[in-house]
């Protein structure tokens, strides 16, 4: 029969060599179990004359507290060392350099988009915004343009399926539908994305204009001249540039003409204007002839390839980083 001192002894080697929970409780089963050794030893007690026999129940069972405590240790140990394994691994290096953030910048149209708000906000005209999605009356009838017109075509313009509504070919309806709940005087500008079925090097199927519109009592085509020559002087910061009005028509404007600016030795055209036309003045229920006003039409995207001196239009939409981190 082995010795309680021997068992012990072996026990405690046992348990200090093991550094996993589950091998612990199996080595647990070999000495303190049900078929146990320190449990053998303790049914052998029987066998012994009955004068030693408290002696060794209680050396016995001391020897079971021994092995317990041990254990209890031998668990903790076990536990505080695969946490502090952990906490090693996921240690954080507060002396390496930070990632820093990745600063994004504004879309060089974005940025022409505001520099024509700011410019025509300092002439004193306010910024209004419309729905992109609009109905064929905000952006076709209402100015002057009847059922019949080309300009509604399928192939100029994109229609939703329900057939009611369209994506807005021009930012006009804005102005519509701002002359219908105000009365003059009437300044604004009206910037924004437009669609029209077409696609090359100068045109995509999504692009920007600013529309503006003076109306009030005596505004005059002399003003629509200061008015634009002054904003192109000082967008494209020329004061020597020249301006140059074409006769043209649009449905809603009459008189109206086409703007070009003086470019090296030719012109280039940057967009239309005009007299708003009496029915649209009509149409929002203003007394045409009382008053009068006039009506612009700029391309942003046209603007910003001219200052940025970018050749195609579409390197504008195509969001390469590369192309667009140029501008910031
Ligand atoms: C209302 C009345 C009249 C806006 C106008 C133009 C002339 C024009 C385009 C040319 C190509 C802009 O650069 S472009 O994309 N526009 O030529 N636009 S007059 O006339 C209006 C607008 C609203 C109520």
């Amino acid at each position: 029969m082995q010795d309680v001192d021997a068992i012990v002894k072996e026990a405690l080697a046992v348990f200090e060599g093991i550094d996993d929970p589950a091998t612990l409780e199996q080595a647990k089963a070999r000495y303190l179990g049900k078929s146990g050794a320190l449990t053998e030893l303790l049914k052998e007690l029987g066998k012994l004359p009955a004068a030693e026999r408290p002696a060794f129940g209680s050396r016995v069972n001391a020897a079971k507290e021994r092995l317990e405590a041990a254990l209890k240790e031998r668990r903790e140990r076990i536990r505080a060392q695969k946490l502090e394994a952990q906490l090693g691994q996921e240690a954080l290096d507060v002396t390496l350099p930070g990632r820093g953030l990745g600063v994004g910048g504004q879309h060089p149209v974005t940025r022409t988009m505001e520099r024509i708000e700011t410019l025509f906000r300092s002439m004193g005209f306010d910024v209004a915004d419309g729905p992109e999605i609009e109905t064929d009356y905000y952006n076709f009838t209402a100015l002057n343009q009847p059922e019949n017109h080309p300009a509604r075509s399928m192939h100029d313009t994109f229609y939703l399926a329900d057939g009611k509504h369209l994506l807005r070919t021009h930012t006009s309806p804005i102005q519509i539908r701002y002359l219908e709940s105000h009365r003059p005087p009437i300044k604004i500008i009206a910037p924004g994305r437009v669609y029209r079925c077409d696609s090359d090097a100068t045109h995509s199927p999504m692009f920007h204009q600013v529309e503006g519109l003076w109306v009030d009592e005596r505004v005059t085509f002399a003003d629509l001249k200061g008015v634009l020559v002054e904003f192109l002087r000082r967008f494209f910061e020329r004061e020597d540039l020249k301006v140059r009005f074409r006769p043209s028509f649009f449905p809603f404007t009459e008189p109206s003409a086409e703007i070009d600016m003086s470019f090296g030795e030719g012109w280039l055209e940057m967009g239309g204007a005009g007299m708003v036309h009496p029915n649209v003045l009509k149409n929002v229920n203003i007394d045409s002839e009382k008053y009068q006003g006039f009506a612009f039409g700029l391309g942003p995207d046209r603007l910003a390839m001219l200052r940025y001196g970018v050749d195609d239009l579409r390197l504008f939409f195509e969001n390469d980083l590369r192309f667009l981190k140029q501008f910031n």
